[in-house]
């Protein structure tokens, strides 16, 4: 049986690696063997003391480790219909060292619930972790003690650089603070394209060490407890806090009525790729030069869905924006309709032009 004996084969590993560390009470490591990558699937997790698949139970004290060997490939989903339940999420070096090289393990959030009881979310942990969340919807609660929402903590000094990046285009966080990086080797990236992230005080608010630290708000929303103004503003002069990547600004304000402090960037067109408020053929060129890039694609480049590529979903955006300006609309000039379609080169495209826009 294959799937038997990758279970065995990386049971064994985590084994050998672990040693005698023991610092929760149970430890449940994703393998993503079960077929479906569910988290509601026992048959996707590996409970260390047992060998048995179980699904996490929520105790505070135990560990879901989502970086088991093969887990890149399988990456837990957690959709509508799934309400999830774990201690404390890591993406940790620190308890299992057996991060294959190259391998970057991630986790995807599109509907459901997941409530961490425990100290929360170590989203890359110790040298070495490599990880991103992809959450578009659901909600996260962090419930527990400290319930700390930390992406990206490593010694200083130790290497290969560990990286957490979480991506947020929906859904919902409710959390006790956020720590980034920790550790002083970290790096730590948090993008709020869409969504709300509510952060209270109880372990200390939003917290930004240095310049490993990068919070991205474009289309999301930050809301802290309290009157966090002049600490955001701190964050928004050292670069620690941005707006699309700094082609925007930060909005920062506080609500006395409601004794919250909101974070959005200002408004922006979808398509205004260079942040000049329009719609035009520069951000057609833009799009252009990078069209059909698989991978690592931000706003600037022309991925206006945040799906970090560049494609005919970001040309319908663009096309659908076209020579809008952000207090009003005109009307797009001939010639610059057809530069765009000479980049991208999308007969829907052209067809698309060829009806009168309204
Ligand atoms: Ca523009
Ligand atoms: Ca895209």
């Amino acid at each position: 049986m294959v799937r038997s004996s990758l279970r065995t084969c990386a049971a064994l590993a985590v084994v050998l690696a672990l040693g005698s560390v023991c610092r929760g009470d149970l430890w449940y490591v994703w393998f993503g063997q079960g077929g479906d990558n569910l988290w509601s699937n026992p048959d996707n997790w590996l409970l260390y003391q047992t060998g048995e698949n179980l699904v996490p139970t929520g105790a505070p004290n135990d560990y879901v480790i989502l970086n088991g060997l093969l887990a890149e490939a399988n990456p837990p989903l957690i959709q509508n219909g799934i309400d999830a339940v774990c201690g404390i999420l890591s993406i940790t070096r620190d308890i299992n060292p057996v991060i294959p090289p190259g391998d970057y393990p991630a986790m995807n959030m599109t509907g459901g619930t997941l409530v961490v009881t425990g100290q929360g979310i170590w989203w890359g942990d110790d040298a070495g972790c490599q990880a991103t969340f992809n959450m578009s919807g659901g909600v996260i609660n962090l419930t527990g003690d400290p319930g700390i929402f930390e992406i990206g903590w490593q010694e200083d000094g130790s290497s290969p650089q560990c990286r957490g990046t979480w991506n947020m285009t929906g859904g919902a966080i409710n959390c006790k603070g956020i720590s980034m990086p920790g550790g002083g080797g970290a790096y730590g990236e948090l993008n709020v394209h869409g969504g709300q992230i509510n952060v209270g005080t109880a372990d200390g608010g939003l917290i930004l060490r240095d310049d490993n630290a990068k919070v991205n708000v474009t289309r999301g929303t930050i809301v802290l407890e309290g009157d966090e103004t002049v600490r955001v503003a701190g964050y928004v002069t050292e670069g620690w806090l941005v707006a699309y990547d700094g082609l925007r600004d930060v909005v920062c304000s506080y609500n006395a009525l409601d004794n919250v402090t909101t974070v959005t960037a200002e408004p922006t067109l979808l398509g205004d790729a260079n942040g000049d408020d329009k719609v035009n053929d520069a951000d057609a060129s833009i799009l252009g030069s990078n069209w059909l890039r698989q991978s690592g694609a931000r706003w600037g480049d022309g991925d206006f869905n945040f799906d970090g590529k560049v494609n005919d979903a970001d040309a319908a955006i663009l096309a659908a924006h076209w020579g809008e300006v952000l207090a009003g609309s005109s009307v797009p000039e001939p010639a610059t309709m057809t530069l765009l379609v000479g980049l991208i080169g999308l007969a829907w495209l052209t067809r698309k032009w060829a009806a009168p826009r309204k």
